[in-house]
């Protein structure tokens, strides 16, 4: 059988260069080879202060960059996650065999509490509810930007609990981690991840940028007072970063392009590393502008639709399993 891919994105605001490079890019390629399903995470962007309105634009939005981006909705599904009921359905049976000492070690729900997200339950239990999202379809590979790793490592936990306990239900998933710009860093601390949350705007590109914001941020990139482009992430982690970011959007290594930008400056390279990321983002823009709100609703309605006839199937089987037969 055609391996399965699972990977989820949260419409919690513009699509960043980090998202792109880190998970999104992947999402377009696997499309070739393999049983794509995308999700919406709305479920999951509930679990942080909201406005409902602003969530459901943002999930249309989110939606319509992920077309734009290359998400084929004829290759791939392509939906939110409260259109199938199975994603918290599930997450309720794996939440009844998590142990709370893994839960506490979980170092998203430790970072966003102490940069002053207010805690709730289901922010605790976010990657219960990323586990059920991934084993809820079978998946077998998970494309995701190097933070979560961890969250993979619980969903692989989880999986072998409960095939251990109720028999082999599900395949037990793995990451699909790019090699470089795994983890895109912040433009104004290049120690801290580029985020969508960062009050900051300085520190993120937006997929839909205009060039010259992309170039305005990129020139204005923290980085250090040596000259020199060398890849350094414990003394350099501004050039670092940006060497990473060009590489993964010109396809050239890291060494090369220390051996072309080495001894030019700052200044020539930031600009090669804006020409690059122009060019990668450029034609997502002008496909986006040609989308319409109500063919990408089409889109998840559809979808949605036939996600939820497909988790229907595997939650009967989870379900029997775990002693919830229907009657
Ligand atoms: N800086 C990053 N570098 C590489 N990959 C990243 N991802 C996120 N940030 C980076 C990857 O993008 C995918 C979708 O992420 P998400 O929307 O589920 O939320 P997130 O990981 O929490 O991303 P943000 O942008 O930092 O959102 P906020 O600020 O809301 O928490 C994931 O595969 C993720 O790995």
């Amino acid at each position: 059988m055609q391996q399965k891919i699972f990977s989820g994105v949260q419409p919690t605001g513009n699509i960043h260069l980090g998202n792109y490079l880190g998970a999104l890019r992947n999402w377009v390629k696997l499309q070739d080879e393999y049983d794509t399903i995308y999700c919406i995470v709305d479920l999951h962007a509930m679990t942080v202060e909201y406005d409902p309105d602003e969530l459901e634009r943002n999930r249309v939005d989110t939606a319509k960059v992920l077309l734009a981006l290359g998400v084929d909705p004829d290759r791939s599904l392509l939906y939110t996650q409260s259109q199938v009921p199975g994603h918290a359905e599930l997450a309720w049976i794996l939440g009844t065999m998590m142990p709370m000492g893994v839960l506490n070690r979980m170092t998203q729900f430790k970072e966003k509490t102490a940069g002053g997200t207010a805690s709730n339950l289901g922010l605790y239990s976010y990657p219960v509810l990323m586990a059920a999202d991934i084993l809820l379809h079978h998946a077998n590979l998970v494309p995701v930007g190097d933070d979560q790793r961890q969250h993979i490592e619980v969903t692989r936990d989880l999986a072998e609990r409960f095939n251990n306990k109720f028999g082999d239900t599900f395949p037990i998933p793995e990451g699909y981690i790019p090699e470089t710009s795994a983890r895109v860093m912040s433009f104004t601390d290049p120690t801290t991840k580029m985020s969508k949350s960062d009050p900051q705007v300085k520190s993120r590109i937006s997929v839909l940028d205009d060039p010259d914001v992309i170039r305005k941020r990129i020139r204005s990139a923290v980085t250090d007072s040596d000259p020199e482009v060398r890849y350094d992430v414990a003394e350099k982690p501004g050039i670092a970063n940006l060497l990473e970011i060009m590489s993964a959007c010109s396809g050239d290594s890291i060494d090369v392009l220390v051996d072309e930008y080495g001894s030019g400056g700052y200044g020539a390279f930031k600009d090669a590393v804006a020409d690059a990321v122009i060019a990668e983002v450029e034609p997502v823009k002008n496909r986006y502008k040609a989308l319409n709100n109500g063919d990408v609703r089409n889109v998840l309605r559809s979808s949605g639709i036939r996600a939820n006839e497909s988790a229907l199937g595997y939650m009967d089987e989870a379900r029997r399993a775990t002693g919830l037969k229907g009657y």
